[in-house]
């Protein structure tokens, strides 16, 4: 993978609905409709115009994603995916989970926007390892990159010391060799 391409995508530790980006993700559940985690965080932070909008989506297939504004939040918009509930792998959830990431990168390069933070997708109640998580979702990311100017910039938001560590390991493991 080129070098420019990975110097747009940065680590990052804490609470995604503090960050000042154009958009940020949440990991949602196929109702659109709020739950625990990240989802909860955003919904709270972003306040009840958010549940209001969502409401009229009708909710989400598993590996798709929407777009909604941030209303009380600094991110201008919020994207909705929802990733796949990990059940040992052989269930289709490593293309589910490449499918959310790309649905989220498309959608932020069609509202222009440079900036973009996710989170661990799928990686708190469904489940999903998070080493494999980072391999696949990194992959996407980096391969989505290589075509496109928008998002200028991806951040991953991980709020779990854990999921911070797999993600920096993935990353310089297979983008930075030492
Ligand atoms: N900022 C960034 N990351 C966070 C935050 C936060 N404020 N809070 C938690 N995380 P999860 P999933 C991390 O469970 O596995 C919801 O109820 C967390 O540590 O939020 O995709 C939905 O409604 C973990 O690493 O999402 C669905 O029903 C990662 O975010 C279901 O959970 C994802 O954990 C979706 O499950």
């Amino acid at each position: 993978m080129g070098e420019v391409v990975v110097s747009r995508i940065k680590l990052a530790r804490g609470d995604i609905t503090t960050l000042k980006v154009d958009a940020i993700v949440n990991a949602a559940n196929n109702s659109l409709l709020g739950g625990g985690g990240v989802d909860g965080a955003i919904h709270r932070a972003a306040g009840p115009e958010l549940l209001a909008e969502c409401r009229a989506l009708g909710g989400c297939p598993t590996g798709s994603a929407k777009i909604t504004r941030g209303y009380r939040l600094s991110a201008k918009y919020v994207i909705h995916t929802v990733g796949p509930v990990y059940s040992g792998g052989d269930c289709g959830e490593s293309d589910l989970l490449a499918s959310c990431y790309h649905e989220c990168l498309r959608l932020a390069a069609a509202h222009q926007c440079a900036t973009l933070a996710f989170p661990a997708v799928s990686c708190g109640v469904y489940g999903y390892p998070l080493d494999e998580a980072a391999k696949v979702s990194l992959a996407t990311v980096a391969q989505f990159l290589t075509h496109s100017q928008l998002p200028r910039e991806v951040i991953w938001c991980l709020f779990a010391p854990a999921a911070y560590d797999a993600y920096e390991k993935v990353l310089a493991d297979t983008y930075r060799p030492m």
